[in-house]
């Protein structure tokens, strides 16, 4: 590191003292905390975001979002040239950045690591990093400090793309490093020309009149709902409300949001005996997640909840009978088209989801909870679908999946232009454009589960019926020390402390059909207990009875 550099860094991180006492850490999705303590911490991801773009010598992007926490958190993420996120072999420096304490401590990691990952700081490159953040009130200083953090490595600048949903800045970052077109603009052109494509591409459009096409939003108070505000004008064939939309007098995720509706299996805000019987949907704050759901007719504030399970099992089924229609025709084609199809969910999986995914033939694999587990595992295969639970989740065509299916290839292989085979190919080619390819996306896959919707012409109730959900409860312990609980086997045993899977266990056994994890979150501080049984009353039952192991283990006597 040459003297500019070193007295830039020192002169500017002494403005951004790091909070007492507190241990940051780079968790399932970023640093997420309190939005008061984070200012030392966005300084420093600025620097980190530098180095990446750095190191990688590609575009890199920054993204202040706390998504489904409450409105007075923040968090900051990096996304990778891929548009995906940060390596994880990155985390461990992510981590020692944070909490150094001293300036003099920071600049000697930064120079330590730079040394290490042969990174010039001598101001003889450049680095570009794309920056955004959601509608918390608290983004804009914090959007200021990260931009300062940028500043302060020599050669690196800030783009600020303003506020954006979090896929959009992924999905920036992503089509940016692939030298296309990657304004706002562009990413709704291609979401709604995709989406009308895969709208033409169904056999019995025409039969389609009495199809309802009407659609309320649950925006969360954020972005997600000003975001489909715009995109809604390009969109034919859909009557979308959008409620909850950040312009009026409601809290982000307060009441609201996708992860209050999957969690609490409630109607939201301003949501109610109107809307029974009507198509509705809920993003989170930050929209890279979506749920369906419906409100059904009586008194009860409860919802039927279309989960993530379902979304992804929707996705399956569509893309698989395209897949089989290719394969039907392949065989007197010049073209072996045998994509490998995989399917990746989390022990929050449904059981029920889980069975009837393995049911229609298709290899299932969990990873721990966390999308840039899923996302590497479903990257392996030429079509990867992940899906959290949640309503995070996506469809990954590989490089070779998509040059086969382009029009040329079908084409080289004699099929009949406007042919069911053809059409078959169109249209996946059609999900690959439509849906994100960086991340989970709410409002990509929002248009995607509508196309194929319209495509089968089924109502949400038809699709909410593929299979029974097994009755199910997620609580939170609130614990001195998160970390004092650790996993393996896809966060399904405890391996630490040590004697509470083996209690588990002993719960678990009583209820037929029981099933149940624990896990620490990567986003609060607390300790996620899941648990699954054949009837509500004993999954809340086992669900309650291992909350209160878990506070006996290592609690403080507040479990909610
Ligand atoms: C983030 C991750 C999700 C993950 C969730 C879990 O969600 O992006 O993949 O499911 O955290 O949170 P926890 O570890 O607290 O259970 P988001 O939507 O907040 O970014």
């Amino acid at each position: 590191m040459n003297k500019e550099q070193l007295d830039l860094l020192l002169r500017e991180s002494d403005r951004f003292p790091p909070p007492h006492g507190m241990r940051l850490s780079y968790g399932t999705a970023g640093f997420r905390e309190d939005a008061s303590v984070l200012l030392s911490t966005m300084y420093r991801v600025g620097i980190l975001a530098a180095l990446r773009a750095l190191k990688t010598e590609a575009v890199i992007g920054l993204m202040i979002t706390a998504s489904h926490n409450k409105v007075s958190d923040n968090g900051v993420k990096i996304a990778d040239p891929s548009g995906g996120m940060l390596t994880q072999e990155w985390e461990p420096f992510a981590n020692a950045l944070a909490n150094a304490p001293s300036s003099r401590d920071l600049v000697r990691l930064i120079n330590e690591f730079a040394e290490k990952e042969n990174i010039l700081l001598d101001g003889s490159k450049s680095a570009q990093i794309l920056v955004a953040r959601d509608t918390r009130p608290s983004g804009e200083v914090l959007l200021d400090a990260a931009k300062n953090g940028i500043g302060s490595i020599i050669g690196a600048v800030a783009q600020d793309m303003g506020t954006l949903t979090t896929p959009q800045l992924h999905w920036m970052v992503h089509v940016r490093n692939k030298g296309l077109e990657s304004s706002e603009l562009d990413y709704f052109n291609g979401l709604s020309n995709s989406f009308k494509w895969l709208l033409d591409s169904n056999p019995n459009n025409s039969e389609l009149n009495d199809w309802d096409n009407r659609l309320v939003v649950d925006g969360a108070n954020g972005v997600g709902g000003q975001k489909l505000e715009l995109l809604k004008e390009k969109l034919n064939g859909l009557a979308i409300e959008i409620r909850n939309s950040g312009k009026g007098e409601g809290v982000l995720n307060e009441r609201v949001g996708a992860d209050f509706v999957q969690k609490e299996k409630t109607v939201p805000c301003s949501f109610g005996s109107q809307d029974v019987g009507i198509r509705c949907v809920s993003f989170d704050g930050d929209a890279d997640r979506l749920v369906y759901f419906t409100v059904p007719s009586g008194s009860s504030n409860k919802i039927n909840l279309v989960d993530g399970d379902k979304i992804l099992s929707l996705f399956a089924i569509f893309i698989k009978e395209q897949l089989t229609i290719l394969a039907a025709r392949s065989k007197d084609t010049k073209i072996a088209f045998e994509p490998r199809l995989g399917v990746v969910q989390t022990a929050y999986a449904n059981g029920a989801s889980t069975r009837y995914l393995k049911d229609l033939g298709l290899e299932v694999v969990l990873t721990p909870t966390g999308v840039k587990y899923l996302h590497e595992k479903a990257a392996e295969y030429d079509i990867g679908i992940y899906f959290e639970a949640n309503g995070h989740g996506t469809v990954l065509f590989s490089d070779y999946c998509i040059s086969l299916l382009q029009p040329v290839s079908w084409e080289l292989s004699n099929v009949f232009a406007g042919s069911e085979t053809h059409k078959a190919a169109l249209r996946l080619l059609a999900i690959s454009k439509l849906i994100n390819q960086a991340v989970g996306d709410a409002l990509s896959g929002l248009l995607l589960v509508e196309a194929i919707l319209r495509h089968k012409n089924w109502s949400i109730h038809k699709w909410s019926e593929l299979y029974q959900d097994l009755p199910s409860r997620q609580l939170k312990v609130k614990v001195v020390d998160r970390t004092a609980v650790e996993t393996s086997n896809a966060e399904t045993k405890v391996v630490k402390p040590p004697g509470l899977q083996e209690a588990i266990d002993l719960e678990i056994a009583k209820y037929p059909q029981g099933r149940c994890f624990i896990r620490p979150s990567g986003t609060e501080d607390v300790i996620r207990v899941y648990a699954e049984a054949s009837t509500q009353e004993a999954a809340d039952d086992l669900a309650t009875s291992v909350a209160k192991l878990v506070d006996q283990f290592l609690g403080d006597g507040s479990s909610k």
